[in-house]
């Protein structure tokens, strides 16, 4: 599995701060980059619920610091993605 923040890095483009929050279609291109599959592969599974359960502060874009809090929930099994 590749570095997930490498990912991110570059799907933001060197952006910072806030800025380099992800709306749903860059949440999108991250998550399936980093599983390593298709767009299409992934339409089973529901991202736009998964990008809400991500985004805590429903601001509407997830931020790195929101992703790496989710993913260690992910990581211990509590979510069955
Ligand atoms: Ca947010």
């Amino acid at each position: 599995m590749k570095k997930l923040q490498n990912i991110i890095k570059k799907e933001t483009k060197g952006r910072k701060g806030k800025d380099a929050d992800l709306d749903l279609a860059e949440f999108k291109a991250v998550f399936s980059k980093w599983l390593g599959k298709r767009n299409e592969d992934l339409d089973k599974v529901d991202l736009e619920e998964i990008f809400k359960s991500v985004d805590t502060d429903n601001s509407g874009r997830v931020s790195v610091k929101e992703l790496v809090a989710w993913l260690s929930i992910y990581q211990k099994g509590t979510c069955n993605f």
